[in-house]
């Protein structure tokens, strides 16, 4: 079984970029066939836009088309809501769930049911697949993705249950609690624990980073993105393609594209700095990335933190001529978060903590101090006030008090 996520196909559509969600779900639908997946699945978010325009649509169900060019053996059933009906197959089955960028409402038609109806993908949504090869059985899951607030109370009622000496697989595409950090403004209800029992491996979409962990018997796989969109971190670090999993070893692989576009992502703390300063280290950093072998244009990403020099602010740290000097050969995004900016983050930052219900009080006036002091700020601010607006969930008034709108 091949097994990948999000590939957001229109990304970018009136960009330089606009090629590269449909080269790179060609790339995942080749490797596939030539892994020799018997099925291909696909966890969520596999348009970019809850309506995408005809040429998308084109352009997708010609990418997809290439999922027929080699013949599977399997033969597939659907069950769902009691129904259980017979799928007709052709070339490599493409089984996927909708994410949250396609779903606009229960009664609506998704762009994944034009892909169903078309025969070229099987679109699954609270129900199950039951792939059948020779003697063999194997049962794929799915759970398009529900509003985050939702989505513990929608799993326990759906409550799937596996199928006992067969391997299960569960398709889903929800925030976990586990992998965001308290910033994020995607808010989980879901954490690991929650997952229904018993299944082999559980396929999460939606964080676009990779990551495969081991829960007990079972693996949780965070599929990743095969095209980069916002450019995190963890994203950055590895690249994208497929993964494998083998239903009678139960071992994942990993192969990734060919060819594929590079993003590099820096953070860079900057203390006390002129606009010099931040400007060389800038070209310092996109000169070392360029020096990689990079058949396509990079993506770099430069996230400038920190302080500035007394009398400079961020506006007259002008990085126009370096995003000029390096438009041919890179992709450049770069964003500055000195100081003032930062410390609104941090507030933020710890408004975020009182709404996930770890009250303000319980954490303490102490670090709150500590992060205003941290911010550098000049002490003269009425911290009191600070904290009782903040544990009274009253952020724009904490704003208010600092002079930050
Ligand atoms: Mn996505």
């Amino acid at each position: 079984m091949a097994i990948f996520s999000d590939t957001h196909l229109g990304f970018e559509e009136r960009s330089e970029r606009s090629q590269e969600s449909f080269d790179n779900l060609e790339s995942a639908i080749s490797l596939s066939l030539a892994g020799n997946a018997d099925v291909i699945v696909i966890a969520g978010d596999v348009f970019d836009a809850p309506v995408p325009s005809h040429s998308v649509l084109y352009k997708s169900m010609q990418s997809f088309s290439i999922s027929k060019r080699k013949d599977s053996a399997v033969s597939l059933k659907l069950e769902k809501g009691g129904i259980s009906r017979d799928i007709a197959v052709s070339g490599t089955p493409v089984i996927a769930i909708h994410g949250n960028h396609e779903f606009f409402g229960k009664e609506a038609k998704t762009a994944l049911d034009v892909l169903d109806l078309s025969g070229l993908v099987i679109y699954l949504h609270a129900g199950r697949i039951e792939a059948q090869k020779g003697s063999e059985k194997l049962y794929i899951y799915g759970l398009g993705a529900v509003p985050e607030k939702r989505a513990l109370d929608v799993m326990a009622k759906w409550g799937p249950v596996p199928e006992k000496g067969s391997p299960n697989i569960l398709l889903v595409h929800q925030a976990f609690k586990e992998f965001m950090a308290v910033d994020d403004e995607m808010v989980a209800t879901l954490s690991l624990d929650d997952l229904p029992k018993g299944f082999d491996l559980t396929v999460d979409g939606h964080l676009h980073w990779r990551n495969e962990q081991n829960l007990g018997d079972s693996i949780f796989l965070l599929a990743g993105s095969t095209i980069a969109t916002s450019i995190k971190k963890l994203e950055a670090q590895k690249p994208k393609g497929v993964y494998f999993f083998d239903t009678t070893s139960k071992a994942l692989s990993f192969v990734p594209f060919d060819v594929q576009r590079k993003a590099f992502y820096h953070k860079m703390t900057f203390k006390d700095s002129g606009p010099q300063d931040v400007i060389a280290k800038c070209r310092e950093l996109i000169l070392q990335d360029l020096k990689e072998e990079n058949r396509l244009k990079p993506l770099i990403r430069l996230n400038l933190k920190g302080t500035l020099a007394k009398g400079i602010n961020s506006a007259d740290v002008n990085l126009k001529p370096v995003l000029d000097e390096f438009a041919q050969s890179a992709l450049l995004s770069v964003s500055k978060n000195f100081s003032d900016v930062s410390f609104k983050a941090r507030i933020e930052e710890l408004a975020e903590l009182q709404k996930s219900r770890l009250s303000i009080a319980a954490m303490g006036f102490e670090l709150l101090e500590r992060s205003l002091s941290e911010a550098e700020f000049d002490g003269t601010f009425p911290s009191r006030g600070l904290f009782d607006s903040l544990a009274e969930d009253e952020i724009e008034n904490a704003f208010k008090l600092l002079g930050v709108e």
